[in-house]
């Protein structure tokens, strides 16, 4: 029976970004099913499949997983030859650290800048807190790439597009948008990252979804609920 994966909308879920990103460069076939995030049955149809009524996903026969960090997981037991994590276990450890830093962190840099790929770039001024999470992620990108990546000659934070990469997929995206100013490092790993067949994929469906919210200068937690989106 095919996996078949939740997801909401392609420009604006970047959690359902994550666990997508990892499968399609893996090509562990599944079968996709989006629900708008403001559909008025969202919550009705998510709910049936899991407990937190949020997307993404994953539905296996008669298992259902939710949270992308597990869902991640779970691909990487299932389907070892996709090699999701790397092999060597001192990169492991690195791989899922920096992991569930993203999944547990990153808030001002997820409030401050929500994943919104349909958003002409556009520079936007940082806050200290958001600012300081871009610095953050450029260390892991640089770290990430100087010690695991760059010595198997690979674009990757590990040698090859795997779970950590697809973790922080939509940081790429943010940084894309909001004309983010990186180090080298940083936009050589992001040109890579967007080069891929499934960021283009992604990209090409999300700018086509006609659930445009306004533009971006609006006091998003007064128009969604909050976390929605980030
Ligand atoms: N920690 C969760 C976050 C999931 C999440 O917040 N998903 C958002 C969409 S990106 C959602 O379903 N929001 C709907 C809602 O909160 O009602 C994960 O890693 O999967």
């Amino acid at each position: 029976m095919a996996l078949k994966l939740i997801i909401g909308n392609k420009n604006y879920s970047s959690w359902s970004m994550r666990p997508w990103m990892a499968m399609k460069v893996a090509n562990i076939p599944f079968e996709e099913t989006v629900i708008s995030l403001d559909a008025s049955n969202f919550k009705h149809v998510v709910g049936a499949v899991s407990g937190t009524g949020k997307v993404p996903v994953l539905i296996d026969g008669d298992v259902s997983v939710w949270e992308s960090l597990a869902i991640l997981e779970y691909l990487a037991e299932k389907f070892p030859d996709a090699a999701l994590w790397p092999a060597d276990s001192a990169a492991r450890a690195v791989a899922r650290a920096i992991s569930n830093e993203m999944h547990a962190g990153f808030l001002p840099l997820r409030r401050h800048m929500p994943m919104n790929m349909w958003r002409p770039v556009k520079e936007r001024e940082l806050t200290p807190e958001a600012e300081a999470n871009v610095k953050r992620v450029e260390t892991i990108w640089t770290d990430c790439r100087a010690r695991f990546g760059a010595q198997v000659q690979s674009p990757f934070l590990f040698g090859r597009y795997g779970a950590a990469d697809a973790m922080y997929a939509p940081v790429v995206a943010r940084f894309q948008t909001y004309g983010v100013r990186v180090g080298k490092v940083s936009r050589g790993y992001m040109e890579a990252v967007m080069a891929l067949p499934a960021w283009r994929e992604w990209y090409a469906a999300a700018i086509k979804e006609s659930w445009i919210l306004p533009e971006d200068e609006v006091d998003w937690p007064t128009v969604l609920k909050e976390d929605v989106r980030t």
